[in-house]
């Protein structure tokens, strides 16, 4: 069933028969390469949405595979996705519940140590964000915390820091190249994990796209007046563009000037000084003049918050390019290397963001576009489904994937669900209807407030905002796609305001969700 690159294997065979036994039985197995980058959004990405640019290399995994147009996140945000990811657990489960002052406990059980365990060689490039050293990999080479854009450093698996010279997103990719190519056993499948910083604030573009979109305006999304009416949560935040406090005019517009002091300068200073002087130089030029040419005007109000979105777009959009470049060399380099064929090969990104939807950036809530995250698979030779995939799934569902597709058992513990059934074309009935979400990280930056909820598949949302506050939201997805009306607590939402408390009690229980239980308090009594 399988199909194999037998061509290849025939070759070999031919000269060397002994090997014959040991290299069809490598061949056989599918090998992994899952790429994963980091706040990339499925609006900017043109096999979802065509509105704001084109990603011509990340919409040809799709073309030649699935797309998942109903992929979601646990929790939205870097270090606990990709402990999720690891885990295939919830946040509670696998300890990992938020970015600042977690640790992952390397020693449990993940993934990548039970593909090892299964005959797999496994490696990780790039960002790794969850403090502990990584563990389970044979092959590994992260960035520290963020990772810089720029001449960034990354740790070795003797944890030396080495710094490296050029783009992050070019290193990244000759990295998983370089190990394809020299530093695996070539008889033995693999999955390699290709983690990268783009495109992450502060978007610093590569300096050779310093110019790109400079002349596009982007259209800014329905809902960038968002006034919050009944959302509670969503007014307390901080992650608005229109507020110099929140999108910093030098760190997120790079409108510096000598002597300027915001709250982030220093960081973007730190950030761009690791240019070397005539990049750096380069780099000047571009954002000088634009930076007079800004003060020049001093914009307040709509036109002011224009302008930063137009940058943030901008930057975000370059940043993007050169991700889109590298991730069709590393296709190519597949196809090259005669690997293609025998590869599932993931795209997807750690969560969803904000281009502006509501007059935000950044992600950690449960509305649509910072829950959901790009998923597109480009298929191996065997694995027949095509096109869209509608079925709720969720980055908890990678590692019991990658295991059933590897052959190895999936552990009782494991909390997501493999989609190799999708992927063969079928359509199990009893597919979740649902997908349970929980985010900690308050207070922290952005302030977005701790909640969790459920978010169905016939488009309804239920969601508690605990902690300072204790506030319910319900949103009626068909109706109401942006999010705008909370409709809790509203004459006529009982029948289904019931409906949800009990499925999102089911999903808490089935979960083990204890802490989320106890907090669903009054709302929930009588719910069994
Ligand atoms: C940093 C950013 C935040 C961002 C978090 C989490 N601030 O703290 O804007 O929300 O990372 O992002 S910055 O000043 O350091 O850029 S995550 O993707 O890693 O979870
Ligand atoms: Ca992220």
């Amino acid at each position: 069933m399988r199909n194999t690159p037998l061509s290849t294997a025939g070759k070999s065979l031919l000269l060397a028969p002994a090997l014959l036994p040991a290299l069809v039985a490598a061949q056989e197995r599918y090998n992994i390469v899952y790429i994963m980058t980091d706040d990339h959004t499925a609006q900017m990405m043109s096999c979802y949405d065509k509105t704001h640019v084109s990603t011509p290399n990340l919409d040809r995994i799709a073309a030649d595979g699935v797309k998942f147009v109903n992929s979601y996140v646990a929790n939205s945000l870097s270090g606990p996705s990709r402990a999720c990811m690891l885990t295939g657990k919830h946040s509670h489960k696998n300890g990992f519940t938020h970015n600042e002052h977690g640790i992952f406990d390397g020693s449990q059980q993940t993934m990548p140590k039970l593909l090892q365990k299964a005959g797999y060689q496994t490696a990780i490039v790039g960002k790794w964000h969850l403090v502990s050293l990584p563990t389970g990999f044979d092959y590994w080479n992260i960035v520290p915390e963020q990772g810089d854009y720029y001449n960034p450093d990354f740790i070795t698996m003797a944890n030396d820091t080495v710094r490296e010279s050029g783009y992050i997103t070019n290193i990244i990719t000759d990295k998983a190249i370089d190990w394809l190519d020299h530093k695996r056993d070539k008889n033995r499948p693999f999955a390699l994990f290709i983690h990268h910083k783009a495109c992450h604030r502060c978007w610093l573009p590569e300096l050779k796209y310093l110019n790109e979109y400079e002349d596009k305006t982007f259209t800014k999304p329905s809902t960038f007046n968002d006034d919050y009416a009944g959302r509670a949560a969503a007014q307390a935040q901080e992650m608005r563009i229109a507020s110099n406090h929140d999108m910093d005019l030098v760190y997120d517009t790079k409108m510096y000037r000598p002597g300027m002091k915001t709250r982030l300068t220093e960081n973007y200073l730190r950030m761009i000084s690791r240019l070397d002087s005539a990049d750096l130089q380069t780099y000047d030029d571009f954002y000088d003049p634009m930076s007079r040419d800004f003060y020049r005007k001093n914009l307040t109000g709509e036109a002011l918050t224009d302008y930063k979105y137009q940058r943030y777009m901008r930057d975000y959009a370059k940043v993007l390019k050169s991700l889109d470049d590298n991730v069709g060399r590393t296709l190519d380099h597949l196809r090259e290397a005669g690997l293609l064929e025998n590869t599932l090969v993931v795209y997807t990104s750690d969560q969803g963001f904000y281009m502006g939807e509501h007059g935000w950036f950044d992600k950690r809530f449960i509305y649509e576009e910072s829950l959901s995250t790009p998923l597109v698979m480009r298929l191996p030779e065997g694995l027949k489904a095509r096109g869209e995939i509608s079925e709720m799934v969720q980055n908890i569902d990678y590692a019991p994937t990658f295991l059933d597709l590897a052959g190895a058992e999936i552990p009782a513990d494991i909390q997501g669900r493999s989609v190799l059934p999708l992927l063969k074309g079928k359509h199990p009935k009893d597919w979740r209807k649902a997908v349970y979400y929980h985010f900690y990280e308050f207070p922290a930056e952005h302030a977005v407030k701790r909640h969790y909820g459920i978010r169905t598949a016939d488009g309804w949302k239920l969601v508690h905002f605990y902690r300072d506050i204790d506030s319910w939201e319900l949103f009626n997805l068909n109706e109401d796609p942006n999010e705008l009306h909370n409709l809790y607590g509203q004459a006529g939402t009982e029948k289904i305001t019931r409906r949800l408390m009990k499925e999102l009690v089911e999903l808490q229980k089935e979960y083990d969700d204890q802490t989320a239980l106890s907090l669903n308090g009054a709302a929930a009594e009588g719910i069994k």
